[in-house]
């Protein structure tokens, strides 16, 4: 019997003493089939603000949940806290509240898939990814190695990626050997539009030295965000930092959820640029992004 079909332990499916799973707290009736993901607390409530009807709010820990209905759409939004992990957690959780029958722990025999969101702040590797702009990531980089705990299939397009980065990047001994994951293809066309930069993102596993970032501390001689300014393949480029898309893209992938994360470019590492004002730029891309979707 494959891991698919069989009933997950009561340590690994973990539930509360309401039904809800551990972590993000959320029964079915709570969760929407398309969900926003952000990183920051607050962001929830700057995209639910724009519901026309709020039917659940619930938190646990950092993962605070609005349910809500946007001109007649169902939509959740999701804070995720920083980084990957959180990442793992949020995605296996999520298609736990959708596909498993809870009060039985087993599996539904007709899956389901969702249409997952992420909104995020961003910095830019190329001087042409300017702030102000948002990019929607077609593939991600991981540096994370979070998918090589389950049995992931890569794809052509991320096995030749994954392979030319290698060759092309001295990561240090130690680091996680970086690989690709993609997107959802018909949910990046869809709002992506043609204003955005069709991205190519480094899902970084830290803020300051994992995106090049010394304060008082040293990389030892490693110039990462130079090597990843300079891959080339064909006419992509490596566009921009975050910390959540390759595990998101990998996890949603691996259980058959539409995947894609539009970003607001804060920052730009090239030209040492920062935003002064990423609130005004991340509504925007909310706005942008909320519009999309309802739109039929
Ligand atoms: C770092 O400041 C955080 O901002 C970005 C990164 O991915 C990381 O989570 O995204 P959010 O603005 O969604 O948190
Ligand atoms: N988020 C990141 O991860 N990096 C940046 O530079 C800005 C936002």
């Amino acid at each position: 019997m494959s891991k698919s079909e069989q009933q997950p332990t009561s340590t690994e499916l973990i539930l509360n003493s309401d039904g809800s799973v551990y972590h993000l707290k959320l029964r079915p009736e709570q969760l929407a089939d398309t969900i926003l993901l952000v990183g920051d607390q607050d962001r929830v409530r700057a995209i639910s603000q724009y519901f026309d009807d709020i039917l659940f709010e619930i938190k646990n820990r950092e993962f605070i949940t609005h349910t809500g209905i946007l001109n007649g759409l169902k939509i959740s939004v999701l804070s995720t806290g920083i980084g990957t992990e959180n990442i793992d957690i949020v995605m296996n959780e999520l298609d736990a509240v959708v596909n498993f029958d809870l009060s039985q722990r087993k599996p539904k025999l007709q899956r389901k898939s969702l249409n997952i969101v992420r909104v995020g702040t961003s910095g830019g590797i190329q001087p042409e990814v300017k702030v102000g702009s948002f990019v929607v990531s077609e593939f991600a980089v991981g540096f994370d190695g979070i998918v090589y705990y389950y049995d992931y299939p890569f794809n052509a397009e991320e096995e030749e990626l994954t392979s030319e980065l290698r060759r092309h990047i001295a990561i240090a001994p130690g680091m996680s050997l970086p690989y690709v994951t993609q997107g959802s293809g018909p949910l990046i066309d869809r709002l992506g539009g043609r204003d955005m930069i069709r991205g190519f993102t480094a899902t970084a596993s830290g803020f300051y030295g994992p995106q090049g970032r010394y304060i008082y501390l040293d990389s030892g001689g490693m110039n990462l965000n130079e090597q990843l300014a300079s891959f080339r393949h064909g006419d992509r480029k490596i566009t921009n930092f975050e910390m959540e898309s390759s595990v998101l893209y990998g996890l949603g992938n691996l259980l058959n959820h539409n995947c894609c994360t539009c970003c607001a470019i804060i920052a730009n590492r090239a030209t040492e640029e920062f935003s002064e004002n990423h609130t005004d730029i991340v509504d925007e891309l909310i706005t942008l992004v909320l519009e999309r979707l309802t739109s039929r």
